[in-house]
């Protein structure tokens, strides 16, 4: 490091590890994204200790596998080499605060999220992470425990209508399995104070891979999905490609291709899109607007709770309408957080090492907006911090640096 970047380094003491990693500050690293963009540096050092960068809590397997009687068509299911898998999966509201860089603040919010055995209040707005393998038969008992909606109909004409927004189901992104039944089935609803046991018959053939799980229920989808509920549904596989005498090779898995690298940290990245408003007094959304008169910040204070409850606002700034990401001022999160810092204590989180290769898996959960991931070097020394920079400034910040 020469002597000038150390006078213009503001921020050694949390740089160390990009520092080692890159060789010279200056060519720090930074992800960005077209139209919401992140980077992963420049925090107080106070305000990084809760801002690193963690992978979602991994959901743990049920100790004792509840009771179950097998239809005749499955009986076959959980033949030989085949493992049962059992998870517990509830749904609840939580209270819990995310971090507001535009306006300088942690809002307080209220929203639906997955709760999983064991898991940390810390991100309860990224779902803890399910691994299975090909193969395997996978049991989620699923428990809706949000409050029952009164009135909660929809006629026949009005089914494409958003509606019942605690109504819920169980859809694995991805994964070659059974749409029907009590499988994949995006058809069900499980209602508030319903429990529902999900059976997802993995193929063995199934290829290793990251996948999700979110709602997929007709009429909530995309307001539960907004409110963060969405986890990482990870296929290990350890097969080779083979020669099969026939198509000359057989598919290994992904997983085998850096298999001869030991201790390789995997980093799992649940990027989404959570836009929860405050109200004021009439139910309208609070905004901050520039003196055109154009909304450039949905804004929260104090005595606030944010949530995710309608579609569209009686003043017409529609939560879910065309165009409302970008005036909302949020920010897509990583695991549950904003513009995190991606660092290692060497204990519970992989420490960023020069010439270390990782895997990091990158799963786009949000459903308000496309992303576009970059991975860049900073070309000058980045002065200030980007974690307070407002969203709709960061295109220009990453362009300057
Ligand atoms: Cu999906």
């Amino acid at each position: 490091m020469s002597k000038t970047n150390q006078e213009n380094c503001r921020y050694r003491g949390f740089l160390e590890d990009w520092g080692a990693l890159l060789g010279n500050w200056s060519y720090i690293a930074v992800v960005a994204f077209i139209s919401v963009q992140m980077a992963m540096l420049g925090a107080q050092p106070a305000q990084a200790l809760t801002n690193i960068l963690q992978n979602p809590p991994q959901l743990p397997l049920r100790q004792e596998t509840t009771s179950y009687t097998a239809l005749p068509s499955q009986a076959k299911v959980l033949g030989q080499g085949k493992t049962l898998k059992e998870f517990d999966l509830s749904i609840e509201y939580i209270n819990s605060r995310i971090r507001n860089p535009g306006e300088r603040r942690i809002d307080q919010v209220r929203l639906r999220g997955y709760v999983g055995t064991n898991t940390s209040e810390d991100t309860p707005f990224v779902a803890p992470t399910i691994e299975v393998n090909p193969g395997d038969t996978v049991r989620v008992n699923l428990k809706n425990n949000l409050p029952i909606v009164p009135n909660c109909k929809v006629s026949p004409e009005k089914i494409n209508e958003p509606h019942c927004f605690n109504g819920t189901n169980l859809h694995t992104h991805g994964l070659w399995i059974s749409p029907t039944g009590n499988s994949d089935n995006v058809l069900l609803s499980i209602n508030p104070g319903e429990e529902f046991q999900y059976e997802f018959n993995i193929p063995p053939e199934h290829p290793a891979g990251t996948f999700w799980y979110h709602p997929h229920r007709h009429g909530s989808t995309a307001l539960q999905v907004a409110s963060g509920m969405a986890g990482a549904l990870i296929v290990h596989g350890d097969r080779k490609p083979e020669a099969d005498g026939i198509n000359q090779f057989t598919h290994g898995d992904i997983d085998t291709l850096l298999a001869g690298l030991t201790d390789m940290p995997e980093r799992i990245l649940v990027l989404q899109q959570i836009q929860y408003a405050c109200l004021d007094d009439e139910g309208e959304i609070k905004v901050r607007k520039d003196l055109a008169g154009n909304v450039v910040a949905w804004v929260c204070d104090d005595e606030d709770t944010g949530g995710i409850e309608f579609y569209d606002s009686p003043g017409g700034n529609g939560l879910f309408g065309p165009g409302t990401w970008d005036k909302s001022g949020r920010h897509t999160s990583i695991n549950g957080k904003i513009i995190p810092i991606i660092r290692g204590d060497g204990a519970h989180i992989p420490r960023v090492k020069a010439g270390q290769i990782e895997r990091w898996r990158a799963i786009h959960a949000g459903v308000r907006d496309t992303i576009s991931l970059e991975f860049r070097k900073s070309q000058r020394p980045v002065k200030g911090s980007i974690r307070y920079v407002k969203a709709s400034e960061q295109d220009d910040w990453i362009q300057k640096y």
